[in-house]
Order: C-alpha cells, then sequence, then structure tokens
C-alpha cells in the first residue's frame, strides 16, 4: 500500500505543472509522503466562498481576559494571552482562574451582531488557547467551562449567533497546551515519547470532538504548532488531516497545521504550500503580488501592536479605523483577506474602544463594501493613491483611494488593450471624478471634492479595445 501510495505521490508531484509556489518548468526535487496534498490552488464552492469574504473577525477569548495583562498589580509585557507563561505567575495560581470564569455579559448574539454590523463574513473564535482552557465542555479534559461557574458551552453559542447573522465560523484551535502535563516542547526520552503519544490522543480526541459537536464550521484555525515536539510529528499529523477532512468534506485548513518528513512547515520541502491557504501573515502583509505566489493568503491583525486577549492597559500605538481600512483594501488588492482581533473583556462584553472601531469600520463597509466582497487583485500597476481592487469576471475596477497626492491627480495604467468607459464614485456623489487620458490606456483621475476624512471609492467602468499606439513611446 505504502509503495502504491508512494509512486502516486511521485507521478502526481511530477506530472503536474505547479501553479502556486514555483515556475512551472520547476521539478520537485523531493519525493515526499507527508508533504502537500495538493498542486495550486482548490477549486471548489466552499474555497470560493472563502475567498469572496474579504473581511473576518477573530475572537481571543479565554481565561486570560479576566487578568488583562496584570497579575498582582504589576503589568506583563508581552501578549495579554501570554500571561501564565510570565516567570512572574504561578501556573496553580493562573489554573485557578476558571473558579473566576463566570462571564455575566456574555451574549454571543451580540457579539455577532457588532461583527455583522462592521460587515465581517467570517469569524475565527479560540476554542482553546495555549493554556489549555476549553471554551466548550470537553470530555477529554477537565479544565473547560464545564467545570467553571459559568459551566455552559461558549463554542456553541458562538456557532449559533453568527451563524444566525449568516457569520461563517472556523475554530481556533492551539496544538500546544501548557495545561495538559503530558504536553512537551521536544522528545527526548522514552518517558517524553510515551507522553507525548498521550497527548496525541488527546490532541485527535479533541479535534473530532470539536468537528462533531460543530458540524457546520467551515475550518480549523491551527496554532502553536511550532515546537519540536510537534514537528516531528509529520506522519500523525497527515493522517490525522486526511481523517477530519473525511469527516468534514470541504474543510478549511491553513497552512499552520503540520510540518512534513523534514519538519518544514507552512511550505513543504518542495517549497508547496502546505494546506488550504497561506497562515503566514500575521500581523504583516504583503507588499505586492509576487509575494503571495499565486495561493490564498489571509492577514490576522490586531488593534494594538501586538495583544490578542484582552489587555486593560490597552497601550501603544492603537490603529484607527482609516489605518484598518487601508489595510483591509491593501489585503484585497493582493487578494486576500484580512482579519481584524477583538480581544472581549473577563465579563463577556466587548470593550468600548473596539466597538467603536467595529462601529467605524461598519459604516464606510455599507458604503464600499461592493470594492471588497468577492474582490482581488486587479492586475493593475499598484499607484501612491492607494489599491485596486475587481471581482472576477466584471468589466468594472475599483479604486480605493487612501492618499490623495498634492498633485491632484490619481493615476491609472491600465493594461494594453483596456481603456476606461466610465467613471463614477461608489458612494461619495460629491467627488465628481473626470478622466484625462495622458498617454496609451494612461489616464489621470480628477476630483471635484477635494476634503478627505477617509478613504473613498472610485468606480472604472472598462471597456476591451484593440490598442494602437496613439502616443509614441520614447526612444532609448
Ligand atoms: C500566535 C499565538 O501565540 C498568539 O497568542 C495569537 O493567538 C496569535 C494569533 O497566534 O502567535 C503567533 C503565531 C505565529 C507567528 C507570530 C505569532 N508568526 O508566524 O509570525
Amino acid at each position: 500500500m505504502k509503495h502504491i501510495i508512494l509512486s502516486f505521490l511521485f507521478f502526481t508531484i511530477i506530472s503536474i505543472p505547479a501553479k502556486s509556489q514555483q515556475p512551472a518548468a520547476q521539478k520537485d526535487t523531493f519525493v515526499l509522503v507527508h508533504g502537500a496534498h495538493r498542486i495550486g490552488k482548490r477549486t471548489d464552492a466552499a474555497m470560493q466562498r472563502w475567498r469572496g469574504y474579504g473581511l473576518g473577525q477573530f475572537i481571543h477569548w479565554g481565561l486570560y481576559a479576566i487578568p488583562g495583562g496584570e497579575w498582582n498589580g504589576k503589568q506583563y509585557n508581552g501578549a495579554a494571552e501570554w500571561l501564565r507563561s510570565w516567570g512572574e505567575v504561578r501556573k496553580s495560581a493562573y489554573d485557578s482562574l476558571i473558579y473566576q470564569f463566570n462571564p455575566i455579559k456574555f451574549d454571543a448574539t451580540e457579539w455577532a451582531k457588532i461583527a455583522k454590523q462592521m460587515g465581517a463574513r467570517y469569524v475565527t473564535f479560540t476554542t482553546k488557547h495555549h493554556d489549555g482552557f476549553c471554551m466548550w465542555p470537553s470530555k477529554y479534559s477537565n479544565f473547560t467551562v464545564a467545570q467553571s461557574p459559568y459551566k455552559k458551552d461558549i463554542v456553541k453559542q458562538v456557532v449559533d449567533a453568527y451563524e444566525k447573522e449568516g457569520i461563517d465560523v472556523y475554530l481556533y484551535f492551539s496544538i500546544m497546551d501548557w495545561h495538559n502535563p503530558d504536553w512537551r516542547y521536544d522528545i527526548k526520552t522514552t518517558e517524553d515519547s510515551i507522553a507525548f503519544d498521550r497527548f496525541k490522543k488527546y490532541t485527535r480526541n479533541q479535534l473530532i470532538e470539536l468537528l462533531t459537536r460543530y458540524p457546520t464550521i467551515k475550518g480549523l484555525w491551527f496554532d502553536g504548532t511550532w515546537d519540536k515536539s510537534w514537528v516531528k510529528q509529520a506522519a500523525f499529523a497527515d493522517s490525522l488531516e486526511t481523517e477530519m477532512r473525511k469527516i468534514h468534506p470541504g474543510i478549511i485548513i491553513g497552512s499552520r497545521f503540520r510540518a512534513d518528513e523534514n519538519g518544514k512547515r507552512h511550505f513543504d520541502s518542495n517549497g508547496r504550500l502546505m494546506g488550504d491557504y497561506e497562515q503566514g501573515w500575521e500581523r504583516k502583509i504583503p507588499n505586492k503580488i509576487e509575494d503571495v505566489h499565486g495561493n490564498d493568503w489571509d492577514c490576522v491583525m490586531t488593534i494594538p501592536e501586538n495583544q490578542w486577549g484582552y489587555n486593560k492597559a490597552w497601550k501603544g500605538h492603537i490603529k484607527t479605523p482609516n489605518e484598518l481600512i487601508e489595510m483591509l483594501a491593501k489585503c484585497v488588492s493582493l487578494s486576500g483577506n484580512f482579519v481584524l482581533n477583538f480581544g472581549p473583556k473577563g465579563d463577556g462584553s466587548i470593550r468600548k474602544e473596539e466597538a467603536d472601531i467595529a462601529r467605524q469600520i461598519g459604516d464606510w463597509m455599507k458604503e464600499n463594501s461592493e470594492a471588497i466582497y468577492d474582490c482581488g487583485y486587479a492586475g493593475l500597476p499598484k499607484q501612491d493613491w492607494g489599491y485596486f481592487t475587481k471581482k472576477d469576471s466584471a468589466n468594472k475596477i475599483y479604486m480605493i483611494v487612501c492618499n490623495v497626492p498634492v498633485s491632484d491627480g490619481l493615476r491609472v495604467d491600465a493594461p494594453k488593450g483596456l481603456t476606461i468607459a466610465k467613471t463614477y464614485p461608489l458612494s461619495d456623489t460629491s467627488l465628481q471624478p473626470t478622466v484625462e487620458e495622458i498617454g496609451n490606456n494612461s489616464y489621470f483621475i480628477h476630483l471635484k471634492h477635494k476634503e478627505h476624512k477617509k478613504p473613498f471609492v472610485i468606480v472604472l467602468e472598462t471597456k476591451k479595445e484593440k490598442s494602437y499606439n496613439k502616443y509614441e513611446d520614447a526612444k532609448t
């Protein structure tokens, strides 16, 4: 059987031209048993839907929301959800937070309405972060909501409330688990190996449990997979991924789940993307289309610099709605999704600062989401004023303008054979854009209205026309 799989994989790998990471002509160097399962993008409806989301919401919520980055009156310098790993915190004292977990203000419907108003089309929710606390009553752990004063299943409430609003749900799951005594960072002794075998069983059980309890979810978002112990589990993780996909056909899993047999993560030893989309764009955004190598991807972003769980201090640079809208536009212009993180408080409420930001993004989305949903790379060279986006087959290009140049004209260089037929604002009619042709398929868009408080969208209706050189190129 192994032989058949091996030769099948070998055949598949060398016979299908690569679409994603590498130029088509490049042959794979390694024969891998636990490398990428697929070459090129997924083409099914579930993935097509994922591709069109544009905007998503991330929620980090767990025990760490109770201390909110503070312990015995001292502020922790790292991310609030990492508090348990801080030297000053006794592990048993942290774990005792379970007895305080009783979020009386938690209302999943309210969260889902905030997300809906913001314009999010998917949410990723932390079922279990690194501290090991389970937000669902897992049969395989005694460190869950069921043992807390709150008792009720939080994951279920989130899944139900968001789906009711038409928002797709993805579950975040940390493989690394600080609470489970069988977790290891590396496997050096027989004892480690025995313990980690138990840990693998526990992990598998919990994942199957999540997929069975919440069959309507659209995907899993893995984290805490970087330690040597897990990186060495190529065969186990590969078979677990296959099992999860069997239980839940169409499920979407990013590139942060498993490593290949050489310990390569995200991209296998041949440079092929592992999983359905690239999951490495964390708090960073690619600059140009070449950076994403034709892969699906999303960017997960925090509002402060690096805080995912609730942090009382809310310090450092806090991104503004305009900054976040610009990031969203940039992601979509490079065919990625933008996922904005929220860290609800220990009592279950969403802090005012975050709710305000969500509302302002939502106000912008209400007028401009046509340039975001189901849009991607438009194929035009980037200009300094902002970002082009486009829907697949439409004859419309959206200009999401974030910086108007002092020279006034917004430059557009269309590909040869594409001319602008019509220009109009998506929502703000005071802009009154006009088109000036300045060269072969090159234009300046001029605006009447010149004061801008937030990004705005200009629509270019295009038509295909045989090109001829009206303007002479410079001879050099
Ligand atoms: C991880 C977590 O440790 C963190 O608490 C949060 O949940 C975040 C979404 O994910 O942090 C990471 C993981 C990966 C990178 C950086 C931070 N990375 O690949 O650059």
